[in-house]
């Protein structure tokens, strides 16, 4: 037996793990790691399961190629000059943007993803960019891009140091919180209210997080952006404001604010007006606290006009960028991420539907628009980097029909499955343990300053290529170098590019020195090693890969500090309250307060056993509490009729599910969780436990406006006994 320390990569929680390995090097137990001093021994099922995971034997070993409806295991040279072949004729009969690429969710958590997600897009040379971000927190990123221009200034709660906590349309209880990195998050909300503070969750469920709450608001799905606007409302009318930071708007803010009284908010979102003047006042007269959302209202038809209430909140009441509110990590690496101009959306539209850029990317909505509508820059081959977006994008089925419909389709992912069988060739990453691991992304929103190297557990095998030489490879070939190019050459060049950033920028510390000298004092045994050995150097607290890796349960870099005044990048210098793009949607907001409102909305949830799409082949990750079931109100179950099975129909699909009865979920509103619908045999577990796509219900065509996000929260439905 041999211990081994790995980061766990499956969600945002970055749970320090400790790994037994028998002397087959089969992982015979996963533990929390106890000497971690951020996660301090906690683990999860998901984590405690990683060992089943990553020795899956569904799992793809070598590169499947599909030749006439077959699937066939080639060598990678041969995988790679089909790619070349499949890209080249694409490129050369309909142009570069007839090519898309895809960035999935894991690829937030893998070195590779982070190392060359520009490399490879910046090669593809197309406008058809995509990522996981326009189905999940691009309306974040679009507000703060607004409010402080740099989309990835993002404040996370000061979870430890708070006196009041509010959680709007987030479950970390069972999520384990997301843009807000905390390993064992149910622990620091239960010394949250150990040391006298207040927990207040807003959801249209009674989650297991609102079970351990002191007050939880049932909130009409896709309404939180009355709710907040009500206590704006009331903070400004009351004066009940201590901005303590440099602001511009305020009086603007005061006028698209003036008719969102409590009791026209109450009207929308159903929290009884009095409860939200009463939180208004009791966020104003805490100590300290912080105002936090997620996926619930991310995921909304008024995402960024929420984000940007949240925030506002949090600075009405002075608790941004302060101790106990909501605060910036200042993580170990250089941030070469930061923009050095303000945020501007729209650099570029969608062919079809006209859609604005955000970050360089367009709605993962509109893909299917960009795939079926002909015409110059028509999407003709996709590349999809660990993603399942059958299963995870809105309208799921329609993409389904689309992939099958593309010219050429190349997955890097380590599975055949929903969306990955419409490939004509997959490129399988080798196992997590086979890989390094540092969270360049997650280890941005920490809620405690925190670095973490995992080092690569098992060798690669003979005839095994890592993730970071397939991302390598497949950028030299859309960049037209071929599939036998030295993807090391591609690596020197990128970390020769941050290397030469640091020593031009002005006022670096580096200035003078040169990218040869800089160069020779790096070590890593790969790419990704080397250029997070370089982003250390670079970083706010000089550590250097060889620091990590002498400490191996992680570093503690202190509690958050403010820091706004180095991350605001508006041109005004201030923090804009009311940036004109968020005034207008207002507007917007407004004129919805008419509308009547459907009869049953239909949200999702996150399950503990669960990782949206891809844990579902793990025997103990399914069955039992994990099911694809929809939870229906009682009252709701009993005046509609429904036996085991309910008919579900949205604008965009229908399908029949098992009814779950629970009085967690308020009446008029109905909740299925996304990731399942499986088939195929590439994943034998998880097709037994099929479950239902409850994106065949979500509908592409209503997005979140301004961010172009998908919207899987409030979807209107109809709901009747099945036949
Ligand atoms: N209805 C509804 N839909 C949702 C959501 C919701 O709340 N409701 N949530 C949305 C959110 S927040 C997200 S993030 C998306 C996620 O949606 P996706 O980005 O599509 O991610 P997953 O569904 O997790 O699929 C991950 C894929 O990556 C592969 N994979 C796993 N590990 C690796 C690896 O190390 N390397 C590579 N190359 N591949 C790997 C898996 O086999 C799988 O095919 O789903 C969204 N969809
Ligand atoms: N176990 C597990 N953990 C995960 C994941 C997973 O799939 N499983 N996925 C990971 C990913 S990719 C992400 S992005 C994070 C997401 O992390 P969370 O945002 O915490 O995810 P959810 O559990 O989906 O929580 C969303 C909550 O919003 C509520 N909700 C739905 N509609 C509305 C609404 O209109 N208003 C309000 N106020 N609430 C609403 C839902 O009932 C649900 O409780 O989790 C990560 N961690
Ligand atoms: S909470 Fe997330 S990071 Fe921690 S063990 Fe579970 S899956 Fe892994
Ligand atoms: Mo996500």
């Amino acid at each position: 037996m041999r211990s081994a320390l790995r980061t766990c990569p499956i969600c945002d929680a970055v749970c320090g793990l400790r790994l037994e390995l028998g002397g087959d090097n089969r992982v015979a137990s996963v533990k929390g790691d106890q000497d971690d001093p951020f996660s301090k021994g906690f683990i999860c099922p998901k984590g405690a399961s990683l060992g089943t995971l990553d020795e899956d034997p569904h799992r793809l070993r070598n590169p499947m190629v599909r030749k006439d409806g077959e699937w066939v295991e080639v060598s990678w040279d041969e995988a790679f000059q089909t790619v070349e072949r499949g890209l080249q004729g694409v490129i050369d009969a309909h142009g570069r943007d007839a090519l898309a690429v895809y960035f999935g969710n894991p690829t937030f958590h893998t070195m590779a993803g982070f190392m060359y997600r520009m490399p490879l897009t910046q090669s593809l040379g197309t406008r058809n960019v995509y990522s996981a971000s326009t189905i999940d927190q691009a309306p974040k990123q679009v507000a703060c891009g607004l409010m402080l221009g740099d989309p990835f200034a993002i404040a996370v709660p000061d979870l430890d140091r708070t006196d009041y906590l509010m959680v709007i349309g987030a479950n970390p209880v069972e999520s384990n919180g997301s843009l807000c990195a905390a390993p064992d998050f149910p622990r620091r909300l239960k010394a949250l209210r150990e040391r006298g503070g207040k927990l207040v969750v807003v959801d249209p469920r009674r989650t297991r997080t609102a079970a351990v709450a002191d007050e939880h608001h049932f909130v009409r799905p896709g309404t939180d952006a009355y709710l907040l606007l009500g206590i704006v409302h009331t903070l400004l009318a009351e004066n009940l404001t201590s901005i303590d930071i440099e602001v511009n708007g305020l009086d603007e803010l005061r006028r698209l604010a003036a008719d969102f009284t409590p009791q026209a908010a109450a009207r929308e979102c159903g929290v009884p007006a009095e409860d939200i003047a009463r939180l208004a006042r009791e966020l104003a007269a805490a100590p300290t606290a912080a105002v936090y959302t997620r996926i619930g209202t991310c995921t909304a038809e008024f995402g960024t006009l929420t984000q940007w209430l949240v925030d506002t909140v949090n600075i009405l009441t002075g608790n941004f960028d302060r101790p106990g509110g909501v605060m910036f990590t200042r993580p170990a690496i250089a941030e070469i991420f930061r923009p050095r101009e303000p945020f501007a959306l729209g650099q570029w539209r969608s062919r079809v539907k006209e859609l604005p850029e955000a970050m360089g990317e367009l709605p993962v909505a509109t893909l299917a628009d960009e795939i079926e509508t002909p015409g110059q820059g028509q999407v003709r081959a996709l590349v999809t980097v660990a993603g399942n977006l059958v299963l995870s994008a809105p309208n799921g089925p329609r993409l389904d029909r689309a992939f099958a419909d593309l010219d050429f389709m190349v997955c890097v992912d380590p599975y055949l499955n929903e969306t990955t069988k419409h490939a004509n060739v997959i490129l399988p990453p080798p196992r997590m343990l086979q890989m390094p691991h540092y969270d360049f992304l997650l280890l941005t929103v920490t809620v405690r300053n925190y670095a973490r190297f995992s080092p690569q557990i098992l060798p690669l095998e003979a005839g095994q290529v890592s993730e970071a030489e397939i991302l390598a490879r497949l950028s030299l070939i859309a960049a037209g170098q071929g599939a036998d190019a030295d993807p090391a050459m591609l690596d020197e060049m990128i970390v020769g590019q941050v290397l030469g950033g640091a020593v031009e920028a002005p006022g670096s510390p580096f200035a003078g020195r040169t990218v040869a000298d800089l160069r020779a004092g790096l070590q890593g045994d790969s790419g990704p090693e080397l250029m997070l050995d370089a982003l250390l150097q670079l970083g706010a607290y000089g550590l250097s890969l060889a620091d990590l890796l002498a400490k191996p349960h992680g570093i503690d870099l202190g509690p958050l500090e403010p820091r706004l005044p180095e991350l605001v990048r508006t041109a005004s210098g201030r923090v804009e309250l009311a940036p004109a793009l968020l005034a207008g949607d207002v507007g917007r907001l407004r004129e919805r307060l008419a509308a009547p409102a459907p009869e049953i909305l239909l949200i999702g949830r996150r399950q503990l056993r669960s990782n949206n799409s891809w844990l579902h082949n793990v025997p103990v990750l399914v069955g039992g509490s994990n099911r694809c079931t929809l939870h229906v109100n009682p009252g709701d179950v009993a005046r509609l009729g429904l036996g085991e099975r309910a008919l579900v129909r949205s604008a965009a699909g229908e399908l029949v599910v098992a009814v779950e009865p629970t009085d967690a979920i308020m009446p008029g509103v109905v909740s299925l969780p996304h990731g399942w619908g499986h088939s195929g045999d590439g994943q034998p577990v998880a097709t037994e436990n099929a479950g239902v796509n409850a994106n065949a219900l979500t509908d592409e065509s209503v997005i979140d406006v301004l961010s172009g996000n998908a919207v899987f929260n409030g979807v209107p439905v109809t709901v009747s006994a099945a036949p």
